[in-house]
């Protein structure tokens, strides 16, 4: 297992200011309704903004496309974090995000594939997406394409996780990366009161997969590791070490964030919050 501790000089302004942007659509969506996992989506969301800003081989004009790259996201009620970037990248109009948690709306507490482009699982019972991800990876492994799962750290608590993890190394599947967003936290505790599954990484890599660990708010490290060639014959682990609820201070690092249902003020102060950073982000990258 290696740990990143500095990047490279590359350019992420972009990825940034993507995930700022798709922050402020999760606040978009708790204005419509004020409820939902928003702790979960905002610790991963930084990850995922990256994965579809430079890394995943699809589009909104070719989601069909048997050759696109697969994103998985297995811990579903993080959502709003996909929901969000899929809107910003223009998957689907974000007019669709002031119907979230309406009824018959495209974007409920949990993915659903039937309902929203871009979608190419659905999730939410925890433990499912990374032998869904094997699969699609086993299929595809004659191809370029690479599938991308999203995991959370107490959904490690799942055994089937373990299984989809011998899975792959032992078939040696390597267009297969699991990125693992360890906030330390789940529904009702931290992780380690809850189900401590730590050492998280040392785990996978006795299963027999590379891992790396990672600071996962970090854009330049997010680039730097997701560049990196996988090795032949082995997947991919990616350690994500974040803080629950980054992004708004009010909830930041508290399992209160898990399931956040904010009044008015509060959506008002997290809206402000968020359109700040995005203005730095902005300013700079017109530099
Ligand atoms: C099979 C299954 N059991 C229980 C749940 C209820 N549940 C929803 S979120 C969650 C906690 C998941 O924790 P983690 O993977 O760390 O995600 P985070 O809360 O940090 O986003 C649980 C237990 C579920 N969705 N599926
Ligand atoms: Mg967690």
């Amino acid at each position: 297992m290696s740990v990143v501790a500095q990047a490279d000089q590359v350019n992420t302004r972009s990825s940034a200011l993507l995930a700022a942007r798709a922050r402020l659509n999760v606040v978009r969506m708790l204005e419509a309704t004020p409820a939902g996992h928003v702790g979960g989506a905002l610790s991963c969301i930084d990850a995922v903004a990256v994965l579809y800003s430079d890394f995943l081989n699809v589009a909104p004009d070719r989601i069909d496309d048997p050759i696109r790259d697969r994103f998985l996201l297995s811990a579903g009620h993080k959502a709003l974090a996909q929901y969000a970037v899929l809107a910003e990248q223009g998957f689907f109009d974000k007019a669709i995000l002031d119907t979230y948690g309406l009824a018959n709306t495209a974007l409920g507490g949990h993915p659903d594939m039937h309902k929203l482009p871009g979608i190419e699982g659905n999730t939410g019972a925890l433990g499912h997406g990374l032998g869904l991800g094997v699969g699609m990876a086993l299929g595809l492994r004659e191809t370029d394409a690479h599938v991308y799962v999203v995991m959370g750290d107490g959904e490690l608590a799942e055994g089937s996780n373990w299984e989809g993890a011998a899975m792959a190394a032992h078939y040696g599947v390597d267009n297969l990366t699991a990125l693992v967003d360890v906030n330390g936290m789940q529904i009702s505790g931290t992780t380690a009161e809850v189900m401590n599954m730590e050492q998280i990484g040392a785990k996978f890599e006795a299963f027999g997969w590379n891992v790396t660990e990672i600071g996962g708010h970090d854009h330049e490290v997010l680039h730097r590791v997701l560049s990196e060639e996988p090795k032949p014959g082995v997947p991919t682990a990616i350690i994500l070490r974040t803080i629950k609820g980054c992004g708004i201070s009010e909830i930041a690092g508290t399992v209160g964030s898990h399931y956040w249902k904010p009044n008015a003020e509060q959506l008002a102060v997290a809206r402000t919050e968020i359109e700040e950073a995005i203005a730095v982000l902005e300013s700079a990258e017109e530099k």
